[in-house]
């Protein structure tokens, strides 16, 4: 089955969404997701100058042989820009090849290894009162699992803080917002967050948060060891994970789950962390780690090691990119829990997707492939619109990571 055309919708219905779509001789058209959250146009160029022009002509059925021509092909490795790219190919040849079989993309990987995939929101708040109320919205939609973030006494702006929109946007500025940052004062403040929400709420529900690649690795050990009485299901990206060694110091100070992995994009940048055991959770998304095929390959060496998944799924993932995840979710044996932020309207409008929650539990829908469609002539009421990620500064003014 020849593919015919390959092409890059760049729209920003309530954010910016690159997606790639493939079509065949058949007339059957897949999808996959292109975005990188504040670096766009670098995925859509390397898609449409260096990977469309590869991929017309080629059987769209080869889906391990297009992964390997495209990363091997490309001669530099890894990266987010190329394992992004590589991904959206690897997608939409997954929900072609789901089309033509008249199956969803998780029956292809082998069935249903669940009933539904267990997702868990976000709520967050300015003071511990306002985070309280929109964690019980959680409970109420029947949520098992919430992570939580606050503002931090002292600083002014602080990653996570969504406004009460429920789904966090980070890149809202034209130029990078600036946040600002103190290490003590964020130590100090956790655990008295999450000894208030157990408070209020008991140990029924899953508590997860995000420390968003701020602390050293002993303060990081610092941390973990402060929330053991309030058993977080995990701290995530605890310290930068560039040095997969400098989890071993946090292993040796503290039993709390740690889950790593968003902003790596190939299996050799877990490698360590999971054949060490130095993470519960792999965090990689479908959308920025090569997609299907090689996300896969990163759950089964984790299976070997007692690593469970934790995808990301934060709302510049596009739908196409939640969808593939859930085909995934439900297929995985040592699948752990899945990010479920949403999307901000219209979003809706361009993208349609098949995918359902229902009381904590989310399921890809039994479409054929990825069950989402993409309106393009709707994409095209939606112009891009640049957007940074913030940047994050110690009160002394150095840049420090966000
Ligand atoms: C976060 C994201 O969802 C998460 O775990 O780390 O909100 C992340 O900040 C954004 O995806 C960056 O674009
Ligand atoms: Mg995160």
């Amino acid at each position: 089955m020849k593919i015919t055309d390959a092409r890059v919708v760049v729209s920003s219905p309530g954010r910016n969404y690159v997606t790639l779509v493939v079509e065949t001789e058949d007339g059957v058209v897949g999808v996959g997701d292109a975005t990188l959250n504040g670096r766009e146009l670098a995925v859509a160029a390397y898609l449409q100058e260096h990977l469309c022009p590869l991929l017309v002509g080629r059987d769209a059925s080869r889906i391990e042989d297009t992964w390997q021509y495209l990363y091997k092909g490309a001669y530099w490795r890894r990266g987010p820009v190329t394992m992004t790219a590589i991904a959206a190919v690897d997608v939409a040849l997954w929900d072609i090849k789901g089309k033509v079989a008249g199956l969803p993309v998780y029956q292809l990987l082998g069935g249903a290894a669940r009933d539904g995939v267990l997702v868990y929101g976000h709520a967050d708040g300015q003071d511990v009162p306002e985070l309280l109320e929109r964690f019980q919205g959680y409970l109420d939609r029947g949520y098992k699992a919430v992570r939580i973030q606050s503002a931090v006494p002292g600083l002014a702006k602080t990653y996570g803080m969504s406004g009460g929109a429920g789904v966090y946007e980070p890149a809202k500025g034209s130029l990078p917002q600036q946040d600002s940052w103190e290490t003590t004062l964020y130590l100090d403040h956790v655990p008295e967050v999450f000894r208030a929400v157990r408070e209020e709420f008991g140990y029924g529900v899953h508590l997860l948060h995000d420390v968003h690649h701020r602390l050293t690795p002993v303060e990081a050990a610092r941390l973990g060891k402060s929330l053991e009485p309030y058993r977080p299901f995990w701290i995530e990206d605890p310290t930068p994970a560039e040095s997969q060694e400098a989890y071993r110091l946090i292993r040796q100070h503290t039993t709390t789950p740690i889950a790593v992995g968003e902003v790596l994009s190939s299996i050799w940048d877990v490698e360590t962390l999971i054949t060490e055991r130095l993470i519960d959770y792999v965090r990689c998304s479908v959308a920025h780690t090569g997609g299907i095929s090689h996300l896969r390959k990163i759950y089964a060496l984790a299976e070997l090691y007692g690593v469970r998944s934790g995808a990301h799924g934060a709302g510049d993932l596009s739908p196409v990119a939640h969808a593939a995840a859930l085909h995934l979710d439900l297929a995985t044996s040592n699948f752990g829990v899945q990010e479920n932020m949403g999307h901000l309207d219209p979003a809706g409008e361009v993208f349609r997707w098949s995918y359902t929650f229902d009381d904590g539990y989310m399921h890809p829908g039994d479409a054929p492939g990825l069950g989402v469609e993409l309106d393009e002539e709707a994409a095209a009421r939606f112009p891009y619109d640049r957007r940074y990620l913030p940047v994050n500064r110690r009160l002394d003014g150095a840049v420090h990571d966000w």
